[in-house]
């Protein structure tokens, strides 16, 4: 069994490969390409876009170390039946056209993995209508079956979907580690406020570290 001793705050971080997953949240070109649904709320995609070739050094790692890969998608079914009325109304966007397709919607061009990221056959793709990767989807049982314990956690947006997520695999008994490059929002301060967040109070949601510290124990 590999064990692994990151460096992180706020202490070392150990997992074993064979019980931790690294989680991809919602690298869609909705939130990582121009016309999606980031820049439809109104945001500057840079700092999205910027991460992924972080994410893409991870997931090849993270692959060839043998660990099991999860991939997420924020999005609706096109008659947005499972879209809550409350997020249409304060998200407009959400199924409207865009230049990627229809805003957010499952099956659309913008609503699918970038290029780079593509998942391999054998890592499940999980389809999520919220912002959480465990609300309302069959996350937890993937994991559980797999027997994980530990989540390595990178993605977008730092505050929103991939904090989201932290604060329900705490609750839930997963150790997480969240990857500081390997996570972005689209204003700076709410990332590092997001980081805070989770290391701060002795790691009161998990813990956090750099790319490079990650890679150092991986390969
Ligand atoms: N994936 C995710 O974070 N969804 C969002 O809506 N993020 C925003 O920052 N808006």
């Amino acid at each position: 069994m590999r064990k692994c001793v990151v460096h992180a705050r706020p202490f070392v971080f150990d997992f074993e490969i064979a019980k931790t997953a690294l989680l991809i949240v919602d690298m869609q070109r909705d939130f990582c390409a121009q016309g999606g649904f980031g820049e439809a709320l109104g945001n500057d995609i840079s700092p999205t876009k910027a991460i992924i070739p972080t994410v893409e050094t991870i997931l090849y790692a993270a692959r060839a170390a043998g660990m099991f890969i999860v991939h997420t998608r924020e999005g609706h079914r096109s008659d947005l039946a499972d879209c809550p009325p409350a997020k249409k109304r304060r998200s407009p966007a959400i199924g409207e056209k865009g230049p990627m397709g229809r805003i957010l919607i499952r099956g659309e061009y913008g609503h699918d993995i970038v290029d780079e990221l593509t998942p391999l056959e054998g890592e499940p793709i999980i389809d999520k209508p919220g912002k959480g990767s465990f609300y309302k989807t069959d996350l937890e049982l993937i994991l559980q079956n797999r027997d994980i314990e530990s989540l390595i956690v990178c993605g977008v947006t730092t505050h929103v979907c991939v904090h989201t997520t932290i604060r329900e695999a705490n609750d839930r008994g997963y150790e997480c580690l969240m990857i500081e490059d390997g996570t972005a929002a689209f204003d700076f301060s709410d990332h590092e406020a997001a980081i805070r967040m989770i290391n701060q109070q002795g790691g009161i949601f998990g813990w956090t570290t750099t790319s490079a510290e990650l890679l150092k124990v991986l390969v």
